[in-house]
């Protein structure tokens, strides 16, 4: 198409994205079917029964994860990952400030987009949970054991990390695809050198028995940006398939000025070739500064070290590693059906979705079927990839998920609203509207090879006139759709925290039997633990105060501290000695700048206090913990230098 008229087409789609977003013409059919008792019993979780599924969302700029029940959607907690929270005092207490430094140092914020649960033959196990950070290039692992972070390692050789942290069937890797191309190694050249002087990379994360991250290898390719990705499965395990838009490698994109042309591609990645490859030596060692940080729930410390170097393939020395299937209109996100045959680019300027076929694929790699070359990298014939297309009518195609029975759903953005197709046929069989301007959708296990199907959970960016007004902000939305049947049937509006782009769930059963409910005391290898109250004392060495200190309901142990000076630097290092479920153990004293600490049963935690004046200070228990929580207190006495 050229030019010109795409720019109106464009303008067309973003017209059509604000009328979408604004008018309230669908309000009223929204709400009204909603009445009936059918549906509020599908919701209904009786108080003091379970959710059937845990639902992990990201929290987009808010760095976190937020950990949901379905079909109640009811949020249970918060885990911080890449951003500080005063809540557990991630970030604060000396025992978790590791896990946020990088190579430019400690940065508390990030913003996280997916996150992906770890698998076993291509099911969701409900082991780990991955989440990348987008803007300063991290991926995050949470251990589901007990719902905390317990890794985070920085991607080198990245602009940015979005195509991130999708997952191999067998949790062999998962991979982080540069959003933003950059000079690699940084260099200072001016930006109108792009195409000279950018290029992308593919980072390809290998993931320990334990669960332990570290950079395999990264394939240098050209200057893209590199949005999303899916690992093949079943017949395709082995490939990961990234999105890509920017193909004319233009510094601005004002103006649309990266969609002048009519197709952008899906770069396919054969990593089982690339690990031949490394194998024989063709990798490269490039230099790189990152960082590994991990948290030892032991201990409860973490420590972060810095990484020296990386290795890296280039495309043109490794025939065979990687293909560009051309896919119309800036595809967003790429997603691979169950059986592993069908990868589906959702191409976002578009109102129709392009499906790859990857037996096709294979055949056309066999017989050379190929239109074009780019920087060693094949780019197969469109007419011989293609599997079909499903025409949709809707507008700005962004994600699809599976139901595991042949069907398929596809979120459309602009036209805000879920359609439902059938996968081989790519016949549309349902549409819904979703409230308003639908990004990612998640259906329990609809990525994988074995969707559990019964939900779907549309994440919306736009809310207005859903809930209570709260200011200029409004909350994000999610919606829960019912699946089981031939029609999508809307259950439920809940808010969400931050702006969640993706979310997994699994049954909560899975994630049940493996929980942790206490530390064990005699497990704690933190340095400065104290097992019994008469191990509490204070100690000095030179202007750096240590108080050992015990928690157990009600009362710390010690709880008058005297001998402490203007000057010197307190250390309390509290050991919460219960040993029951759900008991842990706040502590605060005035003026602290660490916000406070909680302390599980059997951890120890770190609180840093630099006494300012001379007097007597009181601190306190911040969790109400007992009848005689109140009572759990005691005073620091402060004298003059
Ligand atoms: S996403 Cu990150 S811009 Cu469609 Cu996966 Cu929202
Ligand atoms: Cu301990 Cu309140």
């Amino acid at each position: 198409m050229e030019k010109s008229k795409f720019k109106w087409l464009a303008y067309l789609f973003i017209m059509g994205f604000i009328v979408s977003a604004c008018g309230d013409n669908s309000k009223q059919q929204s709400k009204g079917a909603f009445g009936d008792q059918d549906v509020a019993s599908q919701v209904y979780v009786s108080p003091g029964e379970y959710d059937e599924f845990y639902a992990f969302m990201s929290g987009g700029f808010s760095g976190q994860v937020s950990v949901y029940g379905l079909p109640s959607g009811r949020l249970f907690k918060v885990i911080p990952v890449f951003s500080v929270d005063a809540e557990k005092a991630y970030g604060f207490n000396e025992e978790t400030k590791p896990m946020l430094n990088t190579s430019l140092g400690f940065i508390p914020w990030d913003d996280s987009h997916h996150p992906e649960l770890s698998q076993t033959n291509g099911v969701p196990d409900g082991r780990w949970l991955f989440i990348n950070g987008n803007n300063t290039p991290r991926v995050a692992r949470i251990d589901l054991t007990t719902f905390e972070t317990a890794e985070i390692l920085e991607i080198p050789n990245s602009g940015g990390n979005h195509s991130s942290p999708f997952i191999t069937e067998n949790s062999e890797y998962l991979v982080a695809g540069t959003r933003f191309s950059v000079p690699i190694p940084q260099k200072d050249v001016s930006i109108k050198s792009y195409k000279e002087n950018f290029k992308g990379s593919l980072s390809y994360i290998k993931i320990a028995d334990d669960g332990e991250m570290s950079v395999a290898f990264q394939i240098l390719v050209p200057g893209y940006d590199y949005d999303l990705a899916h690992s093949g499965k079943g017949k395709s395990h082995g490939w990961t398939f990234f999105t890509t838009y920017n193909t004319e490698e233009s510094n601005t994109l004002l103006e649309i000025g990266a969609s002048q042309r009519d197709k952008d591609y899906i770069a396919a990645v054969n990593w089982k070739k690339a690990e031949e490859y490394i194998a024989a030596g063709k990798a490269k060692t490039m230099p790189a500064n990152y960082a590994h940080n991990t948290y030892d729930e032991h201990s409860h410390m973490a420590k972060s070290e810095m990484l020296k170097e990386v290795k890296v393939l280039i495309p043109q020395e490794c025939p065979g590693l990687i293909y560009y299937l051309p896919t119309p209109k800036s595809p967003h996100g790429v997603d691979v059906d169950p059986s592993g045959e069908y990868i589906v680019g959702n191409g976002k300027l578009s109102s129709d979705l392009t499906v790859h076929s990857f037996s096709k694929m294979l055949k056309a790699i066999e017989n050379d079927d190929f239109d074009d070359e780019v920087d060693g990298i094949p780019v197969i014939n469109f007419e011989s990839v293609v599997a079909g297309s499903v025409k949709s009518t809707g507008l700005g195609p962004l994600h699809t998920e599976f139901d595991g029975k042949g069907n398929a759903y596809t979120t459309f953005f602009i036209s805000s609203e879920v359609i439902k197709w059938k996968i081989g046929t790519w016949e549309v069989l349902d549409r819904v509207p979703s409230y308003y301007s639908v990004g990612h959708l998640m259906i329990p296990g609809g990525d994988s090879k074995a969707p559990f199907g019964k939900y779907l959970v549309s994440l919306n960016k736009i809310t207005k006139d859903r809930f209570l007004p709260t200011g200029p902000e409004l909350t994000q939305s999610a919606q829960l759709f019912d699946i089981t049947g031939d029609k999508m049937k809307l259950l439920l509006d809940f808010p969400t925290i931050g702006e969640p782009h993706y979310a997994q769930a699994i049954p909560a059963d899975i994630i049940m039997k493996n929980s942790v409910k206490y530390y064990k005391l005699d497990e704690n290898k933190h340095p400065h633990k104290i097992t019994s109250e008469d191990e509490a004392k204070v100690v000095r060495k030179g202007n750096v105060v240590r108080v050992y200190m015990s928690s157990i309901r009600s009362h710390f142990a010690p709880d008058n501290i005297e001998g402490v000076k203007v000057g010197d630097k307190v250390y309390f290092h509290l050991t919460n000695l219960e040993q029951d479920w759900d008991v842990p153990h706040g502590f605060a004293v005035m003026g602290a700048r660490t916000s406070e600490i909680l302390v599980m049963p059997g951890q120890t935690e770190t609180l840093v206090w630099e006494p300012q004046n001379p007097g007597v200070y009181p601190f306190y228990c911040t969790d109400f913990c007992s009848a005689l929580h109140q009572e759990m207190q005691g005073y620091i006495r402060v004298s003059p230098k």
